[in-house]
């Protein structure tokens, strides 16, 4: 094929695209991508409506292809903390790419970045690049099975820890908004090995420690559980969870792919001031771009190939496109008082959206962890994955859907996190209330 074939077959793919409706390139993409999405939970399936498919986005605004434009609170999941298409992260991009996308070999930056992490997060003395949380949260598994000797793992009831198959077990986020929180295709043999106790219940582990005393390789946890919905670590939960994993020589990981930078610049272990023996990364630290990250102690992350016998390894792990945007995100959130304004921008949402509810006498709970909340629609508190599952699910479609009919784009399903941005400003919170507002009268 010719130079000049080739850019005609281009432009008339491209063209083959523009002036078609959501609607038409959902019709069109379901016939090449299982369910026309990448990931699940963009498939608005649980809310019973297509998907609006995007052609931009902009600070706090994504516009879709059909010209609309949203106030996003999805925000890529966590990743935009600083809005999308930030001028100095593109720009950053801009100058990077000219000298290479990918070389597969060491770069400066990487190392940059890793020691940039390793001082907003001191429990983490190396890190590990990889390319999404999914990676980080196997890897984490494999070296502290690796470094324990020990087989078995721990973890939580709607608590999502990207699609490994030992983390496919009664997990949060579109597994369990699919219906399927422990999904078909996992060996028996290997789920057994996942034991499952329950958020914000010390008790629930103990009972698993007590049954397995010196098997238990790891518990691994979201410090604040953001794939049930929000819900915050009850005092003491966490540090009896530290405390009971010194007891039994198991590993303490704090899977912070979606708190890291998001709670607080050093994460949720910052803000508890609990120190886990792993963390895991992703989301905030690329800067939009494909990044995951495992790190912690020195001893245990010393097991790992080629300096341990533990294997793990990435074609395109720590590239220098993905490195330059999560540098440059770190870097600005290092020195911004970013955290002060997102925590007034989100306190003044959560307040407005309780009073507008009240006003509307419709039952609601909101769980709050600095810029990521959620919208229970529950007459009752949501402490663990159980209350989160008796939420209205239908009054949550609805509400999504006068929501987004109103300019509001919030994540399409009752158990994932709003994310307030750097990019949202005084206006955009009164516009949503203004649109909630009518919204709670109408469901
Ligand atoms: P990824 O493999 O999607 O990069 O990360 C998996 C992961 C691990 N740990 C936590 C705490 C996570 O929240 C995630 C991914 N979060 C979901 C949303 N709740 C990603 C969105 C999606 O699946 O498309």
């Amino acid at each position: 094929m010719t130079a000049v074939s080739a850019l005609v077959v281009c432009v008339s793919t491209t063209m083959r695209y523009q002036n078609r409706t959501n609607m038409d390139l959902f019709r069109a993409s379901r016939e090449v991508i299982p369910g026309g999405v990448n990931s699940p939970v963009r498939s608005f399936q649980s809310v019973g409506k297509p998907p609006v498919f995007i052609s931009h986005a902009k600070g706090c605004q994504v516009f879709d292809v059909e010209g609309k434009s949203y106030i996003d609170y999805i925000g890529s999941w966590g990743p935009m903390i600083l809005g999308h298409a930030n001028n100095e992260i593109v720009q950053a991009l801009q100058k990077a790419v000219k000298y290479g996308t990918s070389y597969g070999l060491p770069t400066p930056i990487e190392c940059e970045l890793a020691e940039l992490v390793c001082e907003l997060i001191p429990s983490i003395e190396m890190i590990r690049m990889v390319n999404s949380g999914t990676e980080a949260t196997m890897t984490a598994l494999r070296l502290a099975r690796g470094f324990t000797g020990r087989d078995r793992v721990i973890k939580c009831a709607g608590c999502y820890h990207g699609h490994a198959d030992s983390l496919l077990v009664e997990a949060g986020s579109g597994a369990t908004t699919f219906g399927h929180p422990s999904s078909p295709g996992i060996p028996e043999r290997l789920a057994h090995l996942t034991e499952v106790a329950q958020f914000n219940n010390l008790a629930s582990f103990e009972t698993i420690f007590h049954e397995y005393p010196h098997d238990i390789a790891a518990v691994i946890i979201e410090p604040v559980a953001g794939n049930m919905g929000v819900v915050a670590p009850l005092s003491g939960f966490l540090e009896g969870l530290r405390k009971l994993c010194d007891e039994h020589g198991t590993l303490l990981i704090f899977d912070e792919v979606m708190t890291g930078f998001r709670v607080d610049r050093g994460g949720a272990q910052a803000l508890y001031k609990i120190q886990p023996d792993l963390t895991t990364l992703g989301k905030i630290l690329g800067g939009g771009m494909p990044v995951g990250a495992i790190g912690g102690r020195r001893e245990i992350m010393s097991r790992l190939s080629p300096l341990g016998p533990i294997y793990q390894a990435g074609t395109l792990s720590g590239n220098p496109m993905a490195m330059t945007a999560g540098l440059k995100a770190l870097q600005m959130l290092r020195v911004s008082n970013l955290y002060e304004i997102l925590e007034n921008l989100s306190a003044d949402l959560e307040k407005g959206l309780l009073q507008r509810a009240e006003a509307a006498r419709l039952p609601i709970r909101i769980n709050r962890v600095g810029s990521m909340m959620t919208v229970f629609f529950s007459e009752d508190e949501v402490v663990d994955f159980g209350t989160a599952k008796k939420s209205d699910l239908g009054a949550f479609s609805r509400f999504f859907t006068e929501m987004l009919n109103g300019g509001i784009l919030l994540p399409p399903s009752q158990f994932e996190a709003w994310f307030v941005s750097g990019a949202h400003a005084d206006m955009h919170i009164r516009k949503t209330l203004d649109v909630a507002e009518k919204a709670f009268k109408e469901i």
